[in-house]
């Protein structure tokens, strides 16, 4: 038998895997697939905003060659519509509730709420979403990051994450996890889509999609390397106390196997559960189970973070 789980603050996973926020979360309809998929061992919610945004128009998401290219602009059904799923279904596994408020306002005013709501799962603050026009990603400004944070903490004491966008200079890894390990979070989501990329449609030569002049995050397989960086690098500086949920360029259970070795202890799969649907669970699942017998492992823990590195 193979043992394929995690825990993060008092909560157990009975599988690895779950979706990235974004896919397949929107509805409650979609959150149910998710729920009840072989293989995911957890779910989390479309990142939400204190009341329904419709998002950004026009073409928002694209395939690309190595992956996919998206500026959907933070469509969802507001906070309460997630907050009663993640309550109505808390009791069948360990749920997390995604947040994204447009301003530090609107994310206190919504860690409020779940304060003092009756929900007991986890807590994902997205600080990183490259989409909303006029909105920079949080977790690029290091100063409102940490202010954040620190405002949180002061009345919140349920389990909470931040979903961060990847980092690219030795320094700033160095100075994230600085920020990070000066609060008791139970885990860090890394790495988010890496935003602000362009992409052409050579049939038309135009913009793959239309919001930003066709600027968008782009995910799946081509950001394998960026995650597993992330990952890896926020694994050797973070307390060990803060989890690691690994995010990026996810296709085959190797690519799983991969982001565990780099430090995960979840791994959320965003651009091939939107090409595949809910069933890429499984199948991720079994080819994780055959890569780790080809190694003689039997449990994730035997190689969780052993990455070597070369002389
Ligand atoms: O909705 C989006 O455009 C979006 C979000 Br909130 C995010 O965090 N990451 C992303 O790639 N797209």
């Amino acid at each position: 038998m193979t043992s394929m789980t995690a825990s993060i603050a008092n909560f157990t996973f009975n599988d690895i895997l779950l979706n990235a926020a974004g896919v397949y979360c929107q509805t409650d309809e979609e959150l149910d697939q998710i729920l009840k998929a072989d293989g995911a061992g957890s779910l989390v919610t479309k990142s939400a905003t204190p009341i329904e945004r419709a998002g950004n128009p026009g073409v928002r998401y694209a395939d690309m060659p190595l992956g996919s290219i998206n500026s959907m602009g933070l469509p969802n059904l507001g906070l309460d519509y997630y907050l009663d799923y993640t309550i109505k279904h808390q009791s069948e596994k360990p749920l997390f509730l995604s947040i994204a408020g447009l301003s530090k306002a609107d994310n206190l005013n919504m860690l409020k709420e779940i304060q003092a709501s009756d929900f007991n799962g986890l807590v994902e603050l997205n600080l990183s979403c490259p989409n909303v026009p006029g909105k920079p990603q949080t977790g690029y400004d290091f100063e409102t990051t940490a202010q954040i944070l620190e405002e949180a903490f002061a009345f919140f004491d349920k389990p909470l994450g931040v979903k961060l966008p990847p980092y690219f200079d030795i320094a700033h890894f160095d100075m994230i996890a600085k920020i990070l390990n000066q609060f008791p979070l139970a885990f860090v989501n890394t790495i988010n889509s890496i935003g602000n990329a362009m992409m052409v449609d050579p049939e038309t030569d135009t913009a793959m999609i239309a919001p930003k002049g066709g600027f968008g995050g782009i995910g799946g397989a081509i950001a394998k390397p960026t995650a597993l960086a992330n990952v890896r690098a926020l694994r050797q500086r973070l307390n060990p106390e803060i989890k690691i949920i690994g995010t990026g360029g996810v296709k085959t259970g190797r690519d799983v196997y991969d982001l565990i070795l780099c430090g995960a202890d979840l791994v959320s799969v965003g651009t091939t559960l939107h090409q595949e649907g809910p069933q890429v669970f499984g199948r991720l699942k079994q080819e994780l189970a055959d890569e780790m017998s080809k190694k003689n492992y039997t449990d994730v823990t035997d190689f969780r973070g052993q990455l070597q590195t070369l002389a």
